[in-house]
């Protein structure tokens, strides 16, 4: 079984201090109960930060690595100067605010990018260190995003999986940040990302196209030669512990006495780290509104809210906190009386006992964030209710919103909705309330934090299968170099060689893809060596390639095999007769939608007509690509045309033309024992190569996937390659058949 390194910011472990010992404590978050089967079954490593320890003497710095080694966990130290601008400056003072949607609360400026850059860096190295061929690697969240491809620069085999624990924001949020492309590009070198929920996923497919140009098609793409996943797991807890904790009889007890102490009253409960994106303000407004229109509830509704405290170092989580005490205390002023607090509030961490008992006792649970990744929270109250009871009220804009459909559904940021629904919870009759417990239940039991994390490495497995990965990986210059060594022995030479994408990067403007001097040169160079002939063979009309390449010795072949031109001098021939009635209807589906994608143009060849949308707004035209494509296999049934997709363009062409009529044609004219070589960058080229003979070689051009048997980066690699057929004087040409 492939080994898991799991790699996250901080190790699932505390270590202490007593009377001159130090130990290792494991903490059972949820994350580190989800990994701890992976972790264990696989041999793996835990590779993180394991806390501030200080400076340690020799003899305990020896007694915790070896408490370290035991537990399979590798530390990776960060100075203090690190911690507090990586981790408190970068991660959580502009990532976390940021992508929960909270601009205002990004600093104005940030100087702590190149710790972040260089943290990750750290922790890259310590992976890379510690792999081995044949492990899988596992990355967690936003203080690791550039981590991935930084590790697939280093191995660019190993199977590498990245999850992201908060929200992804739209992308109008997320390109505000400077250093978005660098983002983007880290999280890439994954071969699965994964998130909470759909509405992430897209988000952060938007933000790909939107920044970095790269198209995803539904859940995959292709991205610096290799394929990438994007899936939804949303994560589940330990169901088993909450359960059990209930059943306990100190458990039990323990809700007897709260329930005993709260005889007459109703108990509201929140649960939540002191976070400013909890929505803890605006709750307690809401619990004041609450009393304030129904005065028949004071002294019978009490409202608990337990905080933990977090991130206390950042100055924003200080006044954070001043504002919810202040809150607190005008609520509890205001209507307090000498037998009553409406709000009881505890700033601090407790027990998993008492926080069962408290979810066991409460009437209805409260969780408002005001954005939340995932929330677990919403997750422990239904399964700490083993009595089947209980309401609760979540926040749509929680990732836990998609999943639990039986919660009182709110809009945090809507007091007066909110206040309605602590009333609706508290009114609500014993049967719905089973009814909604029941199936909030059956959701977090079946989908737990085992089921969530088997379900990411499944899909990691089949995304990052070597033998996939191989086939999409750019051929190796052993491989290129042997092809090259085979074609220059070649008495006889066929090269067939698309041209946009292939010989020439693509511009915004087809006019600009016009060849520069070294391709002329190199081209004219390839057609004049003894015994080759050279072909362009492009989607383009005829006048673009006469404009160009008229004078040249090399043979030209335009819209896709429909026009021919294959000696200098030569006038341009159609390769066949093909039917034009079934242009108009065509050109006018093509011209409306033009109209209404702005930028998109249609152009109009010989047997076919294209529908460009380069120049227009990435995400909405492919959008109105998708749109056509369906209309047009709708309205297209009767006629004799086929629709094609390409780079950034939609062609709709009469059924029989292909690349592979002309490809065949060439290759039977060069005759037996010459050696073709094809290349191309598009689906338009495919049928090039499944014309080739057996014997024939294929070049594919860049991401995505081809038949072809060889892969070079991008067109200036595709230059090179050609180039070097000339470096050796060719052999003798043998007499042409
Ligand atoms: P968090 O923002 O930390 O996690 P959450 O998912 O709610 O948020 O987890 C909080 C955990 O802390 C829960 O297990 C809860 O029981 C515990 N907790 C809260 N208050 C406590 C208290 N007073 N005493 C003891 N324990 C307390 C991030 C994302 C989330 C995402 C998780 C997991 O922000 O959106 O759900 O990661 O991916």
């Amino acid at each position: 079984m492939a080994r898991l390194l799991i790699v996250s910011n901080r190790l699932p472990l505390t270590v202490r201090f007593d009377r001159g010992e130090v130990s290792v404590v494991p903490s059972s978050g949820g994350l580190a109960t989800g990994m701890r089967g992976p972790h264990q079954r696989t041999g793996g490593l835990w590779i993180g930060w394991p806390g501030e320890v200080g400076r340690l003497e020799a003899a305990a710095k020896a007694a915790i690595e070896r408490q370290f080694t035991e537990l399979r966990m590798v530390p990776l130290y960060l100075t203090s100067s690190e911690v507090t601008r990586y981790y408190e400056g970068f991660s959580n003072a502009v990532i976390w605010p940021l992508f929960h949607y909270l601009l205002d609360a990004v600093p104005t400026e940030s100087r702590d990018w190149e710790v972040y850059k260089r943290v990750n860096e750290r922790f890259a190295r310590a992976v890379a260190e510690e792999y081995r061929p044949g492990d899988r690697i596992w990355v967690h969240d936003y203080q690791l995003m550039l981590v991935p491809g930084m590790l697939r620069r280093l191995l660019p085999d190993a199977q590498i999986g990245f999850f992201l624990h908060i929200p992804f924001p739209a992308s109008e949020v997320f390109r505000t940040l400077p250093w978005r492309e660098e983002i983007l590009d880290g999280i890439l070198g994954a071969d699965l990302v994964g998130f909470h929920t759909l509405g992430y996923l897209r988000h952060f497919a938007s933000s790909l196209l939107r920044i970095l140009g790269v198209e995803a098609h539904i859940d995959r793409l292709w991205y610096g030669g290799h394929a990438v996943r994007l899936g939804v797991f949303p994560m589940g807890i330990d169901t088993e512990t909450f359960i059990q904790q209930a059943g306990q009889e100190e458990t039990i007890a323990e809700i007897a006495a709260l329930k005993d102490e709260n005889k007459d009253q109703r108990l509201l409960l929140g649960v939540d780290r002191l976070d400013y994106t909890k929505g803890i303000p605006r709750r307690l407004l809401a619990v004041e509104r609450l009393f304030e229109r129904e005065p028949q509830l004071r002294g019978h509704v009490r409202f608990v809210q337990v905080a933990v405290p977090s991130r206390t170092k950042i100055e924003l989580y200080a006044g954070f906190r001043r504002k919810v005490d202040e809150l607190v205390g005008r609520i509890n002023g205001r209507f307090g009386t000498v037998h009553w607090m409406p709000v009881h509030y505890l700033y601090r961490s407790i027990s998993e006992r008492q926080l069962v008992a408290l979810y066991r006792a409460a009437d209805v649970m409260l969780v408002t964030p005001l954005r939340d990744g995932m929330n677990l929270v919403a997750k422990e109250f239904p399964a700490s209710r083993v009595d089947g009871d209980g309401v609760l009220i979540l926040s749509e804009l929680a990732g836990a919103s998609s999943e639990l459909a039986e919660a009182l559904h709110v809009n945090p940021y809507d007091i007066d909705g909110v206040a309605r629904a602590i009333k609706q919870a508290l009114t609500m009759p014993e049967d719905e309330r089973r009814l909604r417990m029941t199936s909030l239940r059956k959701r977090v039991l079946t989908h737990d934090v085992h089921w969530w994390a088997s379900a990411f490495l499944d899909t990691l497995g089949q995304a990052g299968a070597a033998s996939l990965r191989v086939e999409r990986r750019c051929s190796s210059p052993e491989e290129i170099a042997k092809l090259v060594g085979e074609l220059r022995q070649a008495p006889r030479l066929l090269l067939l060689l698309d041209y946009d994408g292939t010989l020439c990067p693509f511009f915004n403007e087809p006019d600009l893809a016009a060849p520069d001097a070294d391709l002329r040169e190199l081209l004219e160079a390839l057609a004049a060596r003894p015994g080759a002939r050279v072909y362009v063979i492009s989607g383009r009309t005829k006048e673009s390639l006469e404009r160009w390449f008229g004078e040249s010795r090399i043979g030209l072949v335009a819209e896709h095999g429909f026009w021919s031109r294959l000696e200098r001098g030569e006038t341009w021939k159609p390769t066949g007769a093909y039917p034009t009635d079934w242009k108009k209807p065509v050109r006018a589906i093509l011209e409306e939608f033009a109209e209404r994608t702005p930028g998109a143009v249609v152009e109009e060849k010989g047997a076919s007509i294209a529908w460009h949308y380069r120049l227009a707004d990435r995400e909405f035209a492919a959008h109105q690509a998708n749109e056509l494509r369906l209309h047009l296999a709708n309205v297209l049934t009767n006629l004799p045309v086929e629709v094609l997709l390409a780079t950034k363009v939609v062609e709709v062409r009469v059924i029989g033309l292909s690349k592979s009529v002309i490809t065949r044609q060439l290759v039977a004219a060069a005759g037996e024992g010459a050696s073709v070589l094809a290349m191309g960058d598009d689906r338009t080229d495919e049928e090039m190569f499944s014309a080739l003979p057996e014997t024939g070689y294929g070049v594919h051009v860049g991401d995505g996937q081809s038949r072809a048997r060889f892969r070079v980066s991008d067109p200036a690699a595709a230059r090179r390659l050609l180039r070097s057929l000339l470096d050796a004087p060719a052999p003798a040409p043998s007499p042409a058949p």
